[in-house]
């Protein structure tokens, strides 16, 4: 068998999706994502996905030249090529984008996510190879099924008039009737039974008053709200307080460690997050404050699905829980995470994915949730297989893009709405 990697190939492409409201703005008709596949010389192909914004290509096409030549088992070493990339292209260091919905985005996040794409993408041609799944690659799942949670947007009807975007039957939900509604799609289409809903795009006021709607909906059902940073400590206590009774837990109320240990001191109810600690370097300071008491894993930005076990085994130590973070994603990253959190012994809340708000996938078959879960692949690999013909049609969109939606803009998204918009700086509640 020969597992030398003999060709890699990138595949940008552009993925609909729906107008669903954060406190950055609104999603864009159309969203980035990078198709990462290699091939090794026993014929053998395996597939990755990760973000795909051009930051992120810049990095991955030096990393996947250097990959050939190399052995796919060689996972290690993937750690390696990303920081002889990073040499390379300097420049691309101590990039920092502050705030941003996934935490402080610097160099080596940006690196990890690039080597997760090409992690899962070995891992998936090693497992193809060998005849197991993913799953045994990191050691053995612990659980058959892997439950995720509805994950529920404010959202417009429709993406604004003039904007070329795909329909979608979702309704608006702006809101708690509208939260409502959209919840029980999510059960009646998926089965879910715990509840996110991102807030941080109304006043705190109205996004409690659609929380306790939901409570009154599915009662004893887990529930969440996620406002990405958008309130201030005393906002974060108030919310806390009204909602205590039925909240699963709050999710990242407010903004950087010191302001969620304040936040965690007083709230009466566990705060998770995926802002706050997003690297390993940041894990001390949150812990040592006991600023988090859930940490949402994102296999992408922590690197890779070895490292999210890491940061599960340095979760479990600390008492600390752990659960998922998903961004706008495809099927090869849902199966990922499946496979992951499948080996995750302390994993005890639902896990996020926003995949029931993509409608187009580069699968032949997408993967199911039935009663909220997704069965864990036993097939070689990921267990998915490659659309090509729908890759090609998702990457000739991204090639007749002019640019506008090649890197995920929710601010000027919602500018076309709300001309003179921009995102706030500071919490806005
Ligand atoms: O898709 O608008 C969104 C979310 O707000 C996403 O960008 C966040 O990263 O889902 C994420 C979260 O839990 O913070
Ligand atoms: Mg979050």
């Amino acid at each position: 068998m020969n597992l030398t990697i003999t060709e890699v190939r990138l595949t940008p492409i552009l993925v609909a999706d729906p107008p669903l409201l954060n406190t950055q703005g609104v999603h864009q008709p159309y969203t980035p994502r990078l198709i990462v596949e290699v091939e090794t010389a026993g014929g053998v192909i395996g597939v990755g996905e990760t973000y795909g914004d051009t930051k992120y290509l810049e990095l991955a096409r030096p990393f996947a030249q250097k990959l050939v030549g190399r052995q796919v088992g060689d996972l290690n070493g993937l750690f390696g090529v990303a920081d002889e990339v990073a040499v390379d292209r300097s420049r691309v260091q101590g990039q920092v984008d502050v705030g941003g919905l996934r935490g402080v985005q610097t160099a080596d996040k940006l690196r990890l996510s690039v080597v997760s794409g090409f992690e899962v993408a070995c891992l998936d041609a090693l497992g193809k190879a060998l005849g197991l799944p993913v799953h045994a690659l990191l050691g053995g799942k612990v659980r058959d099924a892997v439950e995720y949670s509805a994950y529920l947007f404010y959202k417009w009807a429709e993406h604004p008039a003039g904007v070329a975007a795909e329909k979608d039957d979702w309704g608006g939900a702006v809101d708690p009737a509208g939260v409502v509604e959209q919840a029980r799609k999510f059960t009646e289409r998926y089965g879910f039974t715990s509840f996110k809903l991102k807030g941080g795009v109304f006043p705190p006021d109205e996004e409690i008053a659609a929380v306790r709607a939901l409570a009154e909906a599915f009662p004893g059902h887990p529930l969440r709200l996620d406002p990405n940073g958008a309130w201030s400590v005393e906002t974060s206590l108030k919310v806390a307080r009204e909602l205590g009774d039925v909240l699963e837990y709050l999710e990242d109320p407010a903004l950087g460690t010191a302001a969620m240990a304040e936040v965690a001191a007083r709230a009466g109810v566990p705060l998770a997050t995926n802002m706050c600690v997003t690297t390993f370097a940041e894990i001390k300071e949150a812990f040592t404050s006991d600023a988090v008491q859930v940490v949402l894993s994102d296999h992408h930005y922590w690197g890779g699905l070895r490292n999210t076990q890491q940061l599960a085994a340095v979760c479990r130590t600390f008492g600390v829980g752990v659960s998922m973070h998903s961004n706008t994603h495809l099927g090869i990253s849902l199966a990922a995470m499946t496979h992951v959190a499948s080996t995750v012994p302390n994993l005890h809340h639902a896990c996020d994915s926003h995949y029931p708000w993509q409608s187009e996938d580069v699968l032949t078959e997408r993967l199911t949730f039935e009663g909220g879960r997704i069965t864990v692949p036993d097939a070689p690999g990921l267990g998915v297989e490659l659309d090509r013909a729908r890759l090609a049609e998702l990457h000739r969109r991204w090639l007749e893009d002019d640019g506008s939606l090649r890197d995920r803009d929710d601010a000027a998204a919602m500018r076309v709405a709300e001309p003179g918009w921009v995102t706030p700086s500071v919490p806005r509640w």
